[in-house]
C-alpha cells in the first residue's frame, strides 16, 4: 500500500474511532498523555490521601500484565495510603453550562482489594468531598446514592466506561461492553460536572479520588476521556478490555473491505 492509501486508511479509521475523545493514557512507564488531539490535556498527576489539596504520591510502580490478550504496561495504585490519580482532562465546558456536563470514562482496571468501598472518580476540586461512583463492598455493586446495581469482578481485568450527561440527569456505568447501571447525575454545572480544562479555578478530575479513604487496590491499564457521553453502540466500538482507545485495531474484514476500496479508488484516480 503506497503512502497515499495508507494516509487515507488512517485518516478514515481515525474518524470513526476517536470522534470525542480528548485524552487517553496508556500508562507505559509514563503519566503523559498517548492521545491529546486538541492539545488541552495534561500529565496525571499520582497523589495519596483525602482532604485538601493532597500531596505527591512516590514513585509509580509499573509492571508488565496480561490484560485481556495483550501483554500491557500497567501502573498500582494502593488503599493503603489512599492513592488516586489527578487527571488534566482537557475537556472544555459543554452542555450549555459553565463546566463539562457531557463527558465520558474509559479505564482498564483491575481492582485487587476485597470487601471495601472503592471510589472510582471524584469531580472535586481538591478531593475533599465523597467520590462520585463506587463499588460498594456488601454485594461489589457499582452506582451511587443508594442505588447500586451489578457486580464488580474483583481480581479480573474490567473495561469500565462511564457517561455522564448531566442535562439528562444521567449517569450511565458499562462493565465490559454491558450496561449495569444508570444513576441520576444531578443537574447541569452540578455534582457530576467537571471543571472545564481552562477554568482558573480548577481543571482536574480525581481517578479513584475519594475524601476520607473509600480508595481501592489494583492497576489500571489505560484511561481515557471522551467529551460526549457516549452511546451504548459507540462503547460496543470501543472493543474489549484492553484494547487500545483511539486506535484501534480493525477486525481483518474491515481492513480488508477499506484496502480493497482504497485501492479500487486509487485504480480510477491512475485513469
Ligand atoms: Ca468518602
Ligand atoms: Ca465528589
Ligand atoms: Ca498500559
Amino acid at each position: 500500500m503506497n503512502k497515499f492509501a495508507v494516509s487515507i486508511l488512517t485518516l478514515a479509521l481515525g474518524y470513526v474511532a476517536q470522534a470525542g475523545l480528548v485524552a487517553s493514557y496508556e500508562f507505559d512507564d509514563t503519566l503523559a498523555t498517548t492521545l491529546n488531539p486538541l492539545g488541552t490535556a495534561g500529565s496525571l498527576e499520582f497523589r495519596e490521601g483525602g482532604s485538601t489539596n493532597a500531596p505527591a504520591a512516590g514513585p509509580v510502580a509499573y509492571s508488565t500484565e496480561s490484560v485481556g490478550s495483550f501483554s500491557k504496561r500497567v501502573a498500582a495504585f494502593s488503599d493503603a495510603t489512599a492513592q488516586y490519580f489527578k487527571a488534566p482532562h482537557g475537556i472544555a465546558a459543554n452542555g450549555g453550562g459553565a463546566y463539562v456536563n457531557l463527558y465520558s470514562i474509559v479505564m482498564d482496571v483491575k481492582i485487587t482489594s476485597t470487601g471495601d468501598w472503592v471510589s472510582f472518580f471524584n469531580t472535586n476540586a481538591f478531593n475533599e468531598n465523597d467520590g462520585d461512583l463506587f463499588i460498594r463492598p456488601s454485594d461489589d455493586g457499582v452506582g451511587i446514592s443508594g442505588l447500586y446495581a451489578g457486580t464488580f469482578p474483583r481480581n479480573a481485568w474490567t473495561r469500565v466506561v462511564i457517561t455522564v450527561d448531566t442535562v439528562a440527569s444521567q449517569m450511565k456505568t458499562y462493565l465490559d461492553g454491558t450496561l449495569i447501571n444508570t444513576n441520576a447525575a444531578g443537574g447541569v454545572d452540578g455534582r457530576w460536572a467537571l471543571y472545564s480544562y481552562n477554568d482558573s479555578f480548577a481543571n482536574t478530575i480525581d481517578i479513584f479520588g475519594d475524601n476520607d479513604g473509600d480508595n481501592g487496590s489494583g492497576q489500571i491499564d489505560q484511561l481515557a476521556f471522551f467529551d460526549n457521553a457516549l452511546s451504548a453502540e459507540d462503547v460496543r466500538l470501543l472493543g474489549s478490555v484492553g484494547t487500545h482507545v483511539g486506535a484501534p485495531v480493525p477486525e481483518p474484514a474491515t481492513m480488508i473491505a477499506l484496502g480493497l476500496g482504497v485501492a479500487a479508488m486509487l485504480r480510477r484516480r491512475r485513469k
